[in-house]
Protein backbone atom coordinates (compact mmCIF):
# COMPACT_ATOMS: atom_id res chain seq x y z
CA UNK A 1 0.00 0.00 0.00
CA UNK A 2 1.38 3.42 -0.95
CA UNK A 3 0.59 6.77 1.54
CA UNK A 4 -1.35 9.51 -0.47
CA UNK A 5 1.89 11.78 -0.94
CA UNK A 6 3.47 9.09 -2.83
CA UNK A 7 0.30 8.39 -4.83
CA UNK A 8 0.42 11.99 -5.60
CA UNK A 9 3.73 12.09 -6.90
CA UNK A 10 3.82 9.01 -9.30
CA UNK A 11 0.33 10.08 -10.81
CA UNK A 12 2.27 13.50 -11.31
CA UNK A 13 4.85 11.44 -12.87
CA UNK A 14 2.18 9.78 -14.89
CA UNK A 15 1.05 12.87 -16.74
CA UNK A 16 4.99 14.10 -17.37
CA UNK A 17 5.24 10.49 -18.80
CA UNK A 18 2.00 11.29 -21.28
CA UNK A 19 3.30 14.46 -22.02
CA UNK A 20 6.73 13.05 -23.39
CA UNK A 21 5.08 10.51 -25.39
CA UNK A 22 2.87 13.18 -27.38
CA UNK A 23 5.82 15.24 -27.70
CA UNK A 24 7.46 12.46 -29.19
CA UNK A 25 4.47 11.80 -31.41
CA UNK A 26 4.99 15.01 -32.61
CA UNK A 27 8.37 15.61 -33.51
CA UNK A 28 8.03 12.57 -35.45
CA UNK A 29 4.73 14.23 -37.35
CA UNK A 30 7.33 16.88 -37.85
CA UNK A 31 9.93 15.16 -39.03
CA UNK A 32 7.67 13.34 -41.48
CA UNK A 33 6.37 16.25 -42.90
CA UNK A 34 10.02 17.73 -43.41
CA UNK A 35 10.54 14.10 -45.63
CA UNK A 36 12.41 12.82 -43.18
CA UNK A 37 10.75 9.14 -42.61
CA UNK A 38 13.93 7.88 -40.46
CA UNK A 39 13.75 10.23 -37.75
CA UNK A 40 9.58 9.75 -37.90
CA UNK A 41 9.91 6.40 -37.11
CA UNK A 42 12.75 7.31 -34.77
CA UNK A 43 10.70 9.60 -32.61
CA UNK A 44 7.49 7.36 -33.05
CA UNK A 45 9.08 4.78 -31.38
CA UNK A 46 9.79 6.80 -28.37
CA UNK A 47 6.60 8.05 -28.48
CA UNK A 48 5.53 4.52 -27.94
CA UNK A 49 8.51 4.13 -25.52
CA UNK A 50 6.61 7.15 -23.48
CA UNK A 51 3.61 5.34 -22.53
CA UNK A 52 5.13 2.24 -21.86
CA UNK A 53 6.63 3.80 -18.77
CA UNK A 54 2.98 6.00 -18.06
CA UNK A 55 1.59 2.99 -18.08
CA UNK A 56 3.86 0.86 -16.06
CA UNK A 57 3.32 3.66 -13.48
CA UNK A 58 -0.03 3.15 -13.98
CA UNK A 59 -0.16 -0.57 -13.02
CA UNK A 60 2.24 -0.19 -10.34
CA UNK A 61 -0.07 2.26 -8.63
CA UNK A 62 -3.21 0.12 -9.12
CA UNK A 63 -0.73 -2.90 -7.82
CA UNK A 64 0.04 -1.14 -4.85
CA UNK A 65 -3.58 -0.72 -4.08
CA UNK A 66 -3.78 3.24 -4.92
CA UNK A 67 -5.54 5.10 -7.42
CA UNK A 68 -4.18 6.13 -10.84
CA UNK A 69 -5.39 8.94 -12.55
CA UNK A 70 -5.54 9.85 -16.05
CA UNK A 71 -4.83 13.45 -16.81
CA UNK A 72 -5.39 15.89 -18.99
CA UNK A 73 -2.42 16.24 -21.32
CA UNK A 74 -0.10 19.24 -22.38
CA UNK A 75 -0.34 20.63 -25.63
CA UNK A 76 3.08 19.52 -27.18
CA UNK A 77 5.51 21.94 -29.41
CA UNK A 78 4.32 21.45 -33.03
CA UNK A 79 6.78 23.16 -35.07
CA UNK A 80 11.09 23.06 -34.82
CA UNK A 81 13.66 25.36 -36.74
CA UNK A 82 15.17 21.85 -37.73
CA UNK A 83 16.00 18.74 -36.31
CA UNK A 84 18.67 19.40 -34.59
CA UNK A 85 16.17 21.46 -32.61
CA UNK A 86 14.05 18.61 -32.15
CA UNK A 87 16.86 16.37 -30.75
CA UNK A 88 17.86 19.40 -28.31
CA UNK A 89 14.22 19.84 -27.17
CA UNK A 90 14.05 15.97 -26.59
CA UNK A 91 17.10 16.08 -24.61
CA UNK A 92 16.08 18.96 -22.37
CA UNK A 93 12.86 17.28 -21.70
CA UNK A 94 14.41 14.00 -21.01
CA UNK A 95 17.03 15.91 -18.39
CA UNK A 96 13.37 17.21 -17.02
CA UNK A 97 12.16 13.58 -16.59
CA UNK A 98 15.03 12.48 -15.07
CA UNK A 99 15.06 15.42 -12.26
CA UNK A 100 11.54 14.58 -11.40
CA UNK A 101 12.44 10.76 -11.80
CA UNK A 102 15.29 11.75 -8.49
CA UNK A 103 12.55 13.90 -6.29
CA UNK A 104 10.45 10.71 -6.55
CA UNK A 105 12.89 8.28 -5.55
CA UNK A 106 14.13 11.06 -2.36
CA UNK A 107 10.57 11.03 -1.58
CA UNK A 108 10.29 7.02 -1.47
CA UNK A 109 13.03 7.01 0.51
CA UNK A 110 11.81 10.30 3.24
CA UNK A 111 8.64 7.59 3.14
CA UNK A 112 10.42 5.00 4.08
CA UNK A 113 8.47 2.94 0.57
CA UNK A 114 11.11 0.74 -0.14
CA UNK A 115 8.66 -0.77 -2.78
CA UNK A 116 8.35 1.98 -4.40
CA UNK A 117 12.11 2.77 -4.42
CA UNK A 118 12.56 -0.22 -5.54
CA UNK A 119 10.21 0.43 -8.44
CA UNK A 120 11.62 3.55 -8.87
CA UNK A 121 15.23 2.03 -9.84
CA UNK A 122 14.12 1.27 -13.42
CA UNK A 123 13.48 4.66 -14.40
CA UNK A 124 16.52 5.59 -12.83
CA UNK A 125 18.08 2.89 -15.22
CA UNK A 126 16.13 4.01 -18.44
CA UNK A 127 16.60 7.62 -17.92
CA UNK A 128 20.50 7.06 -18.37
CA UNK A 129 20.39 5.63 -21.35
CA UNK A 130 17.65 8.10 -22.53
CA UNK A 131 20.32 11.06 -22.28
CA UNK A 132 22.90 9.16 -23.34
CA UNK A 133 21.23 8.61 -26.25
CA UNK A 134 20.51 12.28 -27.37
CA UNK A 135 23.39 13.37 -26.20
CA UNK A 136 25.46 11.23 -28.43
CA UNK A 137 22.84 11.92 -31.40
CA UNK A 138 23.07 15.84 -30.77
CA UNK A 139 27.28 14.72 -31.06
CA UNK A 140 26.52 12.93 -34.39
CA UNK A 141 24.25 15.82 -35.88
CA UNK A 142 27.28 18.22 -34.79
CA UNK A 143 29.90 15.96 -36.70
CA UNK A 144 27.56 15.56 -39.86
CA UNK A 145 26.76 19.37 -39.91
CA UNK A 146 23.27 20.38 -39.77
CA UNK A 147 23.17 22.06 -43.27
CA UNK A 148 20.28 20.61 -46.27
CA UNK A 149 23.08 18.00 -47.25
CA UNK A 150 23.48 16.72 -44.39
CA UNK A 151 19.46 16.09 -43.56
CA UNK A 152 19.65 12.42 -45.63
CA UNK A 153 23.10 11.23 -43.48
CA UNK A 154 20.79 12.36 -39.91
CA UNK A 155 17.54 10.62 -41.04
CA UNK A 156 19.72 7.66 -42.32
CA UNK A 157 21.78 7.21 -38.74
CA UNK A 158 18.53 8.09 -36.62
CA UNK A 159 16.38 5.53 -38.78
CA UNK A 160 19.61 3.08 -38.17
CA UNK A 161 19.45 3.79 -34.39
CA UNK A 162 15.88 2.70 -34.41
CA UNK A 163 15.99 -0.06 -36.32
CA UNK A 164 18.65 -1.20 -33.57
CA UNK A 165 16.51 0.24 -31.11
CA UNK A 166 13.52 -2.63 -32.54
CA UNK A 167 16.21 -5.63 -32.45
CA UNK A 168 16.17 -4.94 -28.88
CA UNK A 169 19.94 -4.60 -29.64
CA UNK A 170 20.43 -0.98 -28.01
CA UNK A 171 21.58 1.85 -29.79
CA UNK A 172 24.73 0.62 -30.74
CA UNK A 173 24.89 2.52 -33.82
CA UNK A 174 26.13 5.31 -31.82
FE1 LIG B 1 10.07 8.19 -19.70
O1 LIG B 1 10.99 9.69 -19.91
FE2 LIG B 1 12.19 9.36 -21.26
O2 LIG B 1 12.76 7.72 -21.05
Amino acid sequence: MISKKIEKALNEQIQMEGDASNKYLAMSLWCDQEGMEGAAEFFLGHSEEEKFHMMKLVKYIQDADGKAIIPAFAKPKNNYKNVEDVVKTAYTSEQKVTQSIYKLVSLSLTENDHQTHNFLQWYVSEQLEEEALMRKIIDKIKLIGGGPQSLYFIDEMLSAVHKEEESGAGEEVL
